[in-house]
């Protein structure tokens, strides 16, 4: 990325690949590293794998759907709302938080974006289940924030996204996605173990802030005084209502550099980035019949973990 954004000259030379984007296919499922991936987040193992973190980076991870986008959103405001107010009227939070994995045709690799972001903090979104981060950000003690959402909810926002994302595999219909869901072969793998791996990291490694998307919803303005505690930031108050009414569902769904609709491979028509952002909405998903074979197979999947969720509020 070229550009100097503390001299407003803000719109990178990156935003020229997206063309790229408009032309790729949708991509098959693999086994990888006993993960069900596609080759758009492999692509640039190697690099990914020696990517060297620095101890003041703070990574972003999430199962997809959980909330990244917004809890991205809330760091970059609270680190650069102030600082570098050019930011947020001409650069998407997809590339002032760059996800990581990425390696998409004509755009620099995820690897490549954080390697040249001109901002301390770095804040780097990732998908990747725990036993996959990088070493380097365990051996810098990086500060991680992982969002987890409950995993009704989460499958029906997931599906929404394959529908609409050529960049994911055809999902099916809902009920043949709602078994891919529960067999752990969707993008970044099993729901299951992704949000207890990081549960379980938790209890050696201290550094990671665990939210949960219904918290968000309940009471945003108490999630960002947590978040603003675990990075040690003293916000004031007016700053932190400031960035609560930037991150509101409403304020986000406009905002051209938060929604997403800057992406070529996404079809609004068919689902918009920014849906519904509630909790709950799985109840006008799910049968009876689904709901109940979901709750026994969630009770075996879930029977070694102290992790709970909630699936209203
Ligand atoms: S991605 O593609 O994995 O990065 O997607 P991610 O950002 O993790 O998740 C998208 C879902 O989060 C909802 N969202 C929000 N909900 C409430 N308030 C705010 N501000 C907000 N921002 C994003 C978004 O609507 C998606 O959920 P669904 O249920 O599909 O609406």
């Amino acid at each position: 990325m070229e550009a100097d954004h503390r001299k407003g000259k803000c719109v990178p030379d990156i935003m020229e690949g997206m063309d790229f984007l408009q032309k790729i296919s949708r991509p098959e499922l693999f086994d990888f590293e006993g993960i069900s991936m596609v080759h758009y987040f492999t692509d640039n193992w190697v690099d990914l794998q020696n990517f060297q973190a620095r101890p003041d980076d703070i990574v972003v991870s999430t199962f997809p759907k959980a909330g990244t986008t917004w809890v991205s959103y809330i760091l970059d405001l609270l680190y650069f709302g102030n600082t570098a107010p050019e930011r947020q009227t001409s650069l998407p939070i997809y590339f002032r938080v760059p996800f990581l994995e990425s390696a998409f045709p004509g755009l620099p690799s995820g690897v490549e974006q954080v390697n040249k972001l001109p901002t301390t903090p770095r804040l780097i979104k990732t998908h990747l289940p725990v036993q996959l981060l990088p070493e380097s950000f365990w051996e810098q003690n990086c500060r991680v924030v992982y969002v987890a959402r409950n995993a009704k909810d989460n499958a029906v926002s997931y599906f929404h996204f394959d529908r609409m994302n050529k960049a994911q595999p055809e999902p099916g219909d809902w009920n043949t996605f709602l078994q891919t869901f529960m067999d752990g072969k969707n993008v970044f793998g099993p729901w299951y173990d992704h949000v207890s791996g990081y549960w379980e990291k938790k209890q050696t490694y201290s550094n990671i802030h665990y939210m949960f998307f219904e918290d968000m919803v309940e009471d945003i303005g108490r999630e960002v005084d947590r978040l603003c505690s675990f990075l040690g930031l003293s916000t004031p108050i007016e700053e932190k209502e400031r960035v609560t009414k930037y991150v509101h569902f409403d304020a986000m769904k406009q905002n051209n550099m938060t929604n997403y609709s800057s992406l070529p491979v996404m079809d609004f028509k068919i689902s918009p980035f920014m849906r519904k952002g509630k909790v709950g909405d799985w109840k006008n998903h799910f049968t009876v019949a689904q709901n109940e074979q979901f709750d026994e197979h969630y009770k075996q999947k879930m029977k070694n973990t102290t992790l709970q969720f909630r699936t209203e509020i």
